[in-house]
């Protein structure tokens, strides 16, 4: 299904007053307006094609009915909350959750929906069918060369696949590791861990790069073989320059800054970008910004910073990306509030004050330096947001637009009840 954009006009309609006044009144008081506004319109986070069916976890799986059932129909879907929220033009392929069959064909559907394909990500983290070799004890890790061979060809295979697509990077991660002290030699899990991404490394085109994801446990409960940033780093620096560090949210211990991590990485040029999600208290996968707005908040105050000191272009020069599951809710849904929750912190970055906050830094001035972090943490962004969308001819109230028009209802008709996704 397709939303015409009259269905979205006459919806806006309705709020369009109200919208005015407030957006009217809290614009006054922004000094850089124009530029917040402008940088929001084109801020686009990447919707991942594994989190577009109910997710589940180990004890079971509840699908909410009309999942996408093939890799068409999760573009179809991501079209939807791309014409809603005029946030999310692109989409992350998993393989082989999502081979394109026929790329340029792939390629022409996700245009019409105004839509393009960022990172592929590839899987060595579970055995597919027919396969030589299995992925028990790990992948470019592993042991035996002949796996780590496997492994290493399935990535080439996945950049061609993203290479067809016109992605520009290849997503890694690994749950590499081990579950018991004894059952591995940490040094030679690295070190064929970097000898089996030198291979990849070789293999990207010339205009590609490579993230590398951390996480510190899961599958692995022992160790796992790039744990943390740290570790990411080292690798990522062995490669060369089109390797950097991939940061998903919820791959932290707990009460890890990640905001400085962030910011360190962004210094030595090996930020790649991010996984975005929330967590109470591991690798969660929840909907950004519902446990924790204020540290995507800090986070972003980082960013924003560090890519402003080295002449970045926000929208463009990393990766944004969401990776999530939903138990619970319409995937759609989740999906527009993490986006509208990710750009929110990104909203309230730009309104801090920096020569204010330099000045409180450079003075000690701690109680200060903490109130203007504050003031623009605690700033309603969101007729920003709204504002922004409309202009660019989005909804202003995505998930209440999606409700009216009764979407879901739709894809179930067309898809049916028991439709499943491909994914986590
Ligand atoms: C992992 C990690 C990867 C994602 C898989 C599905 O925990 O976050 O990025 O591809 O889950
Ligand atoms: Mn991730
Ligand atoms: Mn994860």
């Amino acid at each position: 299904m397709r939303l015409e954009k009259h269905q979205i006009d006459e919806l806006n309609l309705r709020e369009l007053a109200n919208h005015k006044r407030r957006f009217e009144f809290l614009g006054e008081g922004i000094s850089n307006l124009n530029d917040v506004l402008q940088k929001l319109s084109v801020f686009n986070i990447a919707i991942p094609s594994w989190a577009l069916g109910t997710g589940g976890t180990r004890f079971g799986r509840f699908s909410g009915g009309g999942e996408p059932r093939s890799l068409e129909e999760k573009i179809e879907d991501v079209g939807i909350i791309h014409a809603l929220n005029k946030s999310s033009n692109s989409i992350s392929l998993h393989i082989p959750w999502d081979i394109p069959g026929n790329a340029p064909a792939v390629r022409t559907l996700a245009a019409q929906y105004g839509l393009h394909f960022d990172a592929v990500n590839s899987n060595t983290f579970q055995d597919q069918p027919g396969q030589k070799y299995s992925y028990k004890f790990g992948s470019l890790h592993h042991v035996d060369k002949e796996v780590r061979k496997q492994a290493i060809a399935h990535n080439i295979e996945v950049i061609k696949y993203g290479h067809e697509l016109g992605s520009k990077a290849l997503s890694i991660w690994l749950s590499d590791g081990s579950s018991f002290p004894g059952q591995l030699n940490f040094r030679k899990a690295f070190e064929h861990t970097l000898e089996s991404l030198r291979e990849i490394y070789q293999s990207l085109p010339a205009d590609w790069k490579v993230w590398i994801e951390y996480k510190p446990y899961e599958p692995n409960f022992y160790s796992t073989s790039i744990a943390d940033w740290g570790q990411s780093y080292l690798l990522a620096s062995e490669l060369g320059d089109k390797a950097g560090t991939l940061v998903d949210l919820g791959h932290h211990l707990q009460g890890t800054n990640i905001e400085q991590i962030v910011s360190l990485l962004l210094m030595k040029g090996k930020l790649a970008g991010f996984h975005f999600n929330d967590s109470k208290y591991g690798d969660d996968d929840l909907t950004v910004g519902s446990i924790n707005p204020y540290q995507l908040f800090l986070i972003f105050a980082e960013l924003v910073e560090g890519m402003d000191t080295r002449g970045m272009n926000h929208a463009r020069d990393l990766g944004w990306m969401i990776d999530a599951s939903h138990n619970v809710k319409d995937p759609i849904e989740d999906l527009i509030q993490s986006v509208e929750a990710i750009k929110m912190a990104y909203a309230q970055a730009l309104l801090i004050d920096r020569k204010e906050l330099l000045n409180a830094q450079e003075n000690n001035d701690t109680a200060l330096a903490q109130e203007i972090l504050q003031q623009a943490y605690r700033t309603d962004v969101r007729p920003l947001l709204a504002e922004s969308r409309i202009r660019s001819g989005g909804a202003l109230q995505p998930i209440s637009a999606y409700r009216n028009l009764q979407i879901r209802k739709s894809l179930i008709i067309e898809r049916g009840i028991e439709s499943v996704a491909t994914g986590l």
